[in-house]
């Protein structure tokens, strides 16, 4: 296997990154273990330690509801560096963890590390994985009872959170109708370890603990937050990971499900996917989000419009469009692809999810784009995204328009994307 310039540093990382078996996103900033960025650490372990990968996704799942939640934080060890910590969640889980989710990027993971165990003959691979699928498909089951109660073949988000792009404009005006006021006392500690220019504001955060508030309320019962929530969107980032990881779900049900399972799997699978697919817009070359509070499209341009591409395969018409609008989203960017394109009235390149390139993001949309025959376009997204790791080092993410690495440095996930996305 050939290796990358920087691959000592990117394992030195994720080493340094390591509290036992799981692994934060960076030193202070983050300090707890987070849903999604540990699956994407697990697809970068697998690149040289197939059982520590394992280890990743087996914590996560320490934190798993009984109802088949896996939460976006899992409080292992006590840290007073980040806000909110366990006690303004509230919950009352063996572990202290958060109340709400993250993308399931959980099966796509999954199936990434199975295949790395058998492909290098890691003992007890068939046991683990199963074991991790059980909880997967729990969890599988959750976010469609709990997350898609009507049937829409959509899965909502309550949280902008939850989304893992927390103040994305496509939020803005769905957000916009939160309040600013809390019972909780917000002591923001974030805007104390990077640039508060380049966080989400005062305002934002009032309105996501307004959230916090008002569902701990609800005991954290997903009913009642159904009905109490402000702030409800049918995402199509969340969707298109769901489906997508529930047919690499299908793909390990094949040797190591039952019949009950596959046929419960591929039932799940097409209802995600013939809700996505009425997501297309045509005129705009992509897919957009539904505000279920005020029942209409959200427009502003995100990443999020082209994650579908992991989860569909698009008509030739449909593909032509979305690569030529993300070649749209490229122009003149030094690195893409932007997670709000330039041409938006939106777009700030420093600002957190307004603007800057996530290199996981980058995998998403390579991962989607080879899928749907684009090779070239994501070789080239890949090769710039890796370039500017290797200029600006392990940064959380990146300004597009100057490459410059932004946010927390020593990021676990660029850490994981990089070996993955250099191969
Ligand atoms: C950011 O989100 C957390 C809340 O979950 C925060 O800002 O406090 C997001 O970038 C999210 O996608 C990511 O999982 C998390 C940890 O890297 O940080």
């Amino acid at each position: 296997m050939n290796t990358l310039p920087k691959e000592e540093a990117a394992r030195a990382i994720l080493a340094r990154n390591d509290r036992g078996g799981y692994t934060v996103p960076t030193d202070r900033l983050y300090p707890f273990q987070w849903n999604w960025d540990s699956a994407f650490v697990a697809m970068g372990f697998a690149v040289f330690d197939v059982a520590r990968a394992y280890r990743e996704l087996e914590r996560l799942v320490e934190g798993q509801w009984d109802d088949g939640m896996i939460p976006h934080i899992v409080f292992h060890a006590p840290s007073d560096t980040y806000f909110p910590g366990p006690d303004v969640w509230g919950t009352r889980h063996r572990v202290p963890t958060s109340g709400i989710t993250q993308p399931p990027v959980f099966g796509m993971a999954l199936r990434h590390v199975h295949e790395a165990a058998l492909a290098s003959g890691t003992a007890g691979a068939a046991e683990r994985t199963t074991v991790l699928f059980q909880a997967a498909l729990r969890s599988h089951r959750w976010w469609l009872s709990a997350r898609d109660p009507d049937g829409l073949g959509l899965v909502s988000i309550l949280h902008p959170w939850e989304s893992g792009s927390d103040n994305s404009p496509a939020w803005d005006q769905a957000l916009a109708r939160v309040p600013t006021t809390t019972t909780t006392a917000i002591r923001r500690k974030d805007t104390g370890h990077v640039d508060a220019s380049m966080r989400p504001r005062d305002e934002d955060y009032q309105r996501f603990i307004h959230l916090v508030d008002t569902y701990r309320d609800c005991g954290w019962d997903p009913a009642r937050q159904w009905a109490a929530a402000p702030f409800k969107v049918a995402d199509v980032q969340m969707t298109a990971i769901l489906a997508r990881a529930t047919a690499d779900l299908i793909y390990l049900a094949e040797s190591l499900g039952t019949d009950d399972e596959k046929a419960e799997l591929a039932r799940m699978h097409a209802r995600l996917c013939d809700g996505l697919a009425g997501r297309w817009r045509p005129a705009l070359s992509r897919f957009v989000d539904l505000d279920l509070i005020a029942g209409r499209d959200i427009e502003e341009p995100t990443q999020a419009a082209f994650i579908p591409l992991v989860a569909l395969e698009l008509d030739a018409a449909q593909r032509d469009a979305a690569t030529a609008e993300i070649e749209r989203w490229l122009d003149g960017m030094v690195v893409g692809v932007p997670s709000t394109p330039a041409f938006s009235p939106a777009f700030e390149p420093k600002r957190y999810w307004r603007g800057p390139v996530w290199a996981v993001v980058n995998w998403l949309i390579c991962d989607g784009l080879r899928l749907n025959g684009a090779e070239d376009l994501a070789r080239r997204i890949e090769r710039t995204t890796v370039r500017a790791i290797e200029n600006a080092g392990f940064c959380e993410y990146f300004d597009p328009t100057t490459g410059e690495g932004l946010g927390g440095d020593t990021f676990s996930w660029t850490a994981a994307a990089y070996m993955v996305l250099g191969r």
